[in-house]
């Protein structure tokens, strides 16, 4: 066989393969027309957490753009690890306040405070996955996120703290502060695309995605 032909064939083999797995991407913004709430009063160590605190049950920016939304395909498995779970005390907030893990990551808490932060995680169910004290800065404890499904994060001593894992193998991203979110892998196909937020709701939404394509929506969320 000539070289050429030899070549071509191979050409033909392999590009629509590594099409195929390069998949489609999923990006967009997620928006809101609610307000964010007003600050937090705060009425305890306040030498550590301030006077006030930011309400982070709503974090939206100029033009209704929403962050900490968690945007999935469900049945899509993640095909790139997501960071180890990490749960930071710090100024009587949980940073980061959402966050996506797979099931059984171990989750990393500490605190930044010279008090008495608890790392209390519970599945939606209200079943505790592990409540840690952490009297001491610089104290690392870590724990695994078994299960799967929303966990939320409380604090024992400061009852304003909230933080939020979505425990899940599906393929997921959350929405930064510019309200924007990207999900790229994507195999062909049509999806429903589901959105969750700590306060907002939104219908999922169809999307269809190609190979090698970009397919980009407007997630809209309302109390
Ligand atoms: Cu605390």
């Amino acid at each position: 066989m000539p070289r050429l032909t030899t070549l071509w064939l191979l050409a033909a083999l392999t590009l629509p393969s590594s099409a195929f797995a390069q998949g489609g991407t999923i990006t967009g913004v997620v928006t809101t027309a609610a307000t964010a709430p007003r600050p937090l009063r705060v009425t305890m160590d306040m030498k550590v957490c301030g006077t006030q605190l930011p309400d982070e049950s709503i974090v939206v920016g100029a033009g209704g753009l929403l962050a900490n939304a968690v945007v999935s395909l469900t049945g899509v498995k993640v095909t790139t690890p997501y960071p180890e779970p990490s749960i930071v005390n710090e100024k009587c907030r949980f940073l980061p306040r959402v966050q996506i893990a797979r099931p059984g990551a171990p989750a990393k808490t500490t605190s930044h405070d010279a008090l008495l932060h608890t790392t209390n995680a519970q599945q939606d169910g209200g079943r505790t996955l592990f409540n840690v004290g952490l009297p001491v800065p610089g104290m690392v404890v870590t724990r695994p996120l078994n299960g799967a499904g929303l966990v939320r994060i409380t604090c024992n001593t400061h009852t304003w703290m909230r933080g939020f894992i979505v425990v899940t193998d599906d393929m997921a991203a959350v929405s930064g502060a510019d309200g924007r979110f990207q999900l790229t892998g994507v195999p062909p196909g049509t999806y429903e695309l589901k959105v969750w937020h700590e306060t907002l709701k939104a219908a999922p939404m169809k999307v269809t995605v190609k190979a090698g394509a970009t397919s980009t929506v407007t997630l809209a969320m309302a109390r």
